[in-house]
């Protein structure tokens, strides 16, 4: 049996795949958890109560911000593959916490290197980085491999920080360390404060009358928006290669935010402009204005294509908020139910 090892399993990407990695009938797969105040692991329920799973699927505490904590999991597991997933993520929320956000996905991934390094002097293990598109930040489109990073984020600047010591080790260590530079990925599983998300949850609320309005930031960035499912085969397919190397994974297309508000409102039959309100609070001190992938490389070597497009991430996104938003309605309207 394959071991793998993933921090951040708790959020979309790790949930998705856990799942990708346990479908496969030779993976044993163990998650980072932390301890919270209260239980943070809707998305993994499922397969922690999974009958065919569940002796396949292991949780460990840790925290990417506890060296000692991070090469106990690591020297207890051993494990044959690493996926570092796990950051503060939100790129508006990484201004107010600069440090914090530097600390976690910076030197968070210098100390799993360290733990990695460590386990590779006793076996191969492969490691894993998700690297992000936010490290572009205002390089012009479209942004691949050869393109130069001018990132405009404390998390921006934290992800090429990790990046180039996942490089360092690689050339310094011979650690088979690969890095993905990911454009962004979407799904229902995505966090509620991400715009796509706040964007179908919002619209969802609104046609069941249980929302008025939506307030929103710059709506005239533009993203490549993918699905996650997709983004996380990716990343298997990067440690199933012969050599470690870096990839941009992306749709090779963009949309703005307002394209976004226009499709999914009109997947409910409503105008969004009748609803969506401007308020400063979402602006970024500086911002990412354009992110267009170019991953044609990338899709040569792994043969990686994606299965779900922007029209279809959009509808299976709305599709399930709208679900949320009746079962919400329905609850209040028969609360003894
Ligand atoms: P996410 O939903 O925000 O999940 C983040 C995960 O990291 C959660 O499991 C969280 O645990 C964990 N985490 C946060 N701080 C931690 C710490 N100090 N120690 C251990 N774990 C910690 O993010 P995602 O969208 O799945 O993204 C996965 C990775 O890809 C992240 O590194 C992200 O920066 C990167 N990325 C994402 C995209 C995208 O578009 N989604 C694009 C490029 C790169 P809790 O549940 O306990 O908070
Ligand atoms: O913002 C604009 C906002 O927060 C997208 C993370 O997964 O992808 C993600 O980072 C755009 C930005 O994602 C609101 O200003 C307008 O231009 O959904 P987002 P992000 O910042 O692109 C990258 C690749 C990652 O690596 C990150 O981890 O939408 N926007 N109004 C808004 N954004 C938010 N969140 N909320 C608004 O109200």
């Amino acid at each position: 049996m394959k071991h793998a090892l993933i921090t951040g399993i708790t959020g979309q990407d790790g949930s998705y795949l856990a799942e990708f990695l346990l479908d496969k009938p030779d993976y044993v797969v163990h998650g980072l958890v932390r301890r919270a105040s209260s239980f943070n692991r809707k998305r993994i329920d499922h397969i922690t109560a999974g009958a065919q799973t569940h002796d396949r699927f292991h949780l460990h505490y840790a925290d990417l911000s506890d060296a000692s904590s991070l090469s106990t999991v690591v020297q207890k597991i051993k494990p044959d593959e690493i996926y570092n997933l796990g950051a503060q993520s939100h790129v508006r929320i990484s201004f107010d916490q600069p440090i914090y956000t530097a600390d976690t996905v910076g030197l968070g991934t210098l100390r799993l290197l360290e733990a990695t390094r460590n386990l590779s002097q006793e076996k191969l293990v492969k490691f894993y980085q998700a690297s992000s598109s936010e490290m572009f930040g205002s390089a012009p489109p479209p942004q691949g491999l050869e393109t130069p990073f001018h990132p405009r984020s404390p998390y921006a600047c934290a992800k090429l920080y990790a990046h180039w010591q996942t490089i360092n080790y690689r050339e310094a260590y011979n650690l088979f360390a690969c890095t993905g530079i990911l454009f962004n990925h979407e799904s229902p599983r995505r966090g509620e404060s991400f715009v796509t998300r706040k964007i179908t949850l919002s619209a969802a609320r609104i046609k069941e009358g249980l929302q008025d309005k939506l307030y929103l930031g710059n709506i005239e960035a533009s993203r490549d928006w993918g699905f996650a499912g997709d983004y996380v085969r990716a990343m298997w397919m990067m440690l199933q290669q012969p050599k470690p190397d870096d990839y941009v994974i992306a749709m090779d297309e963009t949309h703005t935010v307002r394209e976004f508000l226009d499709i999914a409102f009109g997947m409910l039959d409503l105008d969004y402009k009748k609803y969506v309100e401007f308020d400063p609070k979402y602006m970024r001190p500086s911002e990412v204005d354009i992110l267009h992938g170019d991953s044609s490389k990338t899709r040569r070597i792994l043969g990686w294509k994606p299965e779900v497009d922007f029209k279809g991430l959009v509808k299976m996104m709305v599709e399930h908020d709208h679900e949320l938003a009746r079962r919400e309605k329905h609850a209040l309207a028969f609360p003894n139910d």
